[in-house]
């Protein structure tokens, strides 16, 4: 049995470093590895390098709760994230790979009014921009999740919550690898263990990129995927990132008989719960109370975790903890995400994905990839540029977040 699959073809291939490419691209996570993948695929560029300091996924891509959602509070998050959703409803068709996406549904807890207040004010911005999303109440939320304690004596009783049939779950590695897979079968570079340590800029123009192996790569557009790191990579280039970068803690219990069919997220304590189709429960919580770049797991985290997940569904305290990580989240101003050209001609990013970049992973590397082809960013993404920092024009989206920052 072991001999199993020794034979298999590898999803990419190895490459020397070209000394040149026309577009290099730092980060081979789910953005970066899609924005490779659309430039060949929409847009006949090939002659493109992902370089990556660890291996494919091994950030924000591989460290998320693989949750799909795109109930959010403004018209252009709601927009942009539902045509992530819409990408990734066939992107196993697209990528002849299956990446398991699960449309079982997304509740979103309201314990008291003013959240309560919120769910009605996303469900109508959702209905708008044509997003199924409606407000229901406790009857309803116990027929869809029979486990969750509703009744009206719990410290934080349920008033009611927006449920979003389109959200779900997907096998997160599964993506990163269909996407590296199509990327390289046409023609794209993916280099491994290739950690940028310095980018070229000559009379406000990038030219190219240094890695730590000591090589020199010229290219007239570097695009800066990464999550963690987006501050660091961007400095290199002389654009500074109004971004603080926090870590965010998740857990995954030993696997159990099905028996949650449905996303469910609680602001109010800090937790969402899906089950896997292996059957265990991924938990996650909110984003560390202190900017760090550690991805280490801590007790405090799931000391807290379990007292809250306990309160929404006591059934619960008998199953044990497998693993906890962490993860490391680019947080912005608003709570948007900054995408396409900055000051220094040929130098685009697309980070500051704070706690919503996994399921951005497709219409970012789409729209990155129409960016980067037409010199200007598309409609999709106009609002998220750079300079609305400097302009006043913020996209407020922090009233969308799974839970409290
Ligand atoms: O925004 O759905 C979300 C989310 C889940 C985990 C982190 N963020």
């Amino acid at each position: 049995g072991l001999g199993v699959g020794r034979d298999w073809e590898r999803a990419f291939r190895h490459h020397t470093p070209r000394e040149s490419y026309d577009v290099v691209i730092v980060g081979g996570g789910v953005h970066g590895l899609a924005t490779a993948h659309y430039l060949a695929v929409n847009h006949g560029i090939t002659n493109v390098a992902v370089l990556e300091k660890s291996y494919i996924g091994s950030g924000g891509s591989g460290r998320n709760t693989a949750i799909l959602r795109s109930n959010y509070l403004t018209p252009e998050g709601v927009r942009f994230y539902d045509r992530s959703v819409k990408l990734y409803e066939h992107l196993a068709a697209d990528l002849n790979f299956n990446v398991m996406f699960s449309q079982r549904g997304h509740m979103t807890l309201a314990h008291n009014d003013s959240s309560l207040r919120t769910m009605h004010w996303r469900a109508e911005v959702n209905k708008l921009q044509g997003v199924d999303s409606s407000v229901i109440d406790p009857p309803e939320i116990k027929k869809l999740v029979p486990y969750l304690d509703v009744s009206p004596s719990t410290r934080y009783p349920i008033l009611g919550a927006l449920y979003h049939p389109p959200g779900g779950i997907i096998r997160h590695d599964a993506v990163v690898w269909g996407y590296a897979r199509s990327a390289d079968a046409h023609g794209v570079h993916i280099h491994q263990k290739t950690e940028v340590v310095g980018i070229d800029v000559v009379a406000n123009r990038v030219t190219g990129v240094r890695t730590a192996d000591g090589r020199r790569i010229s290219a007239p557009v570097v695009v800066n995927c990464t999550a963690g790191w987006s501050t660091l990579i961007s400095d290199m280039a002389g654009v500074a990132m109004p971004v603080q970068t926090f870590p965010l803690q998740a857990a995954v219990t030993e696997p159990v008989r099905p028996f949650l069919d449905t996303v469910v997220v609680s602001g109010t304590l800090h937790t969402y719960v899906s089950q896997t189709d292996r059957g265990e429960l991924v938990f996650g919580a909110s984003v560390d109370p202190f900017a760090s770049y550690s991805t280490r797991g801590s007790l405090d985290f799931v000391e807290g975790l379990a007292g809250h997940v306990l309160e929404l569904m006591p059934a619960l305290s008998k199953m044990r903890l497998l693993r906890q990580w962490a993860g490391l989240c680019d947080m912005t101003p608003d709570y948007s995400p900054i995408m396409g050209l900055t000051p220094v001609e040929g130098f685009y990013v697309d980070v500051g994905w704070g706690t919503y970049g996994f399921k951005a992973g497709p219409v970012s590397g789409e729209a990155m990839a129409a960016c980067i082809a037409n010199g200007k960013p598309p409609e999709i993404i106009a609002a998220f540029g750079l300079d609305r920092f400097d302009e006043g024009r913020l996209v407020g989206e922090k009233g969308a977040a799974a839970v409290g920052h």
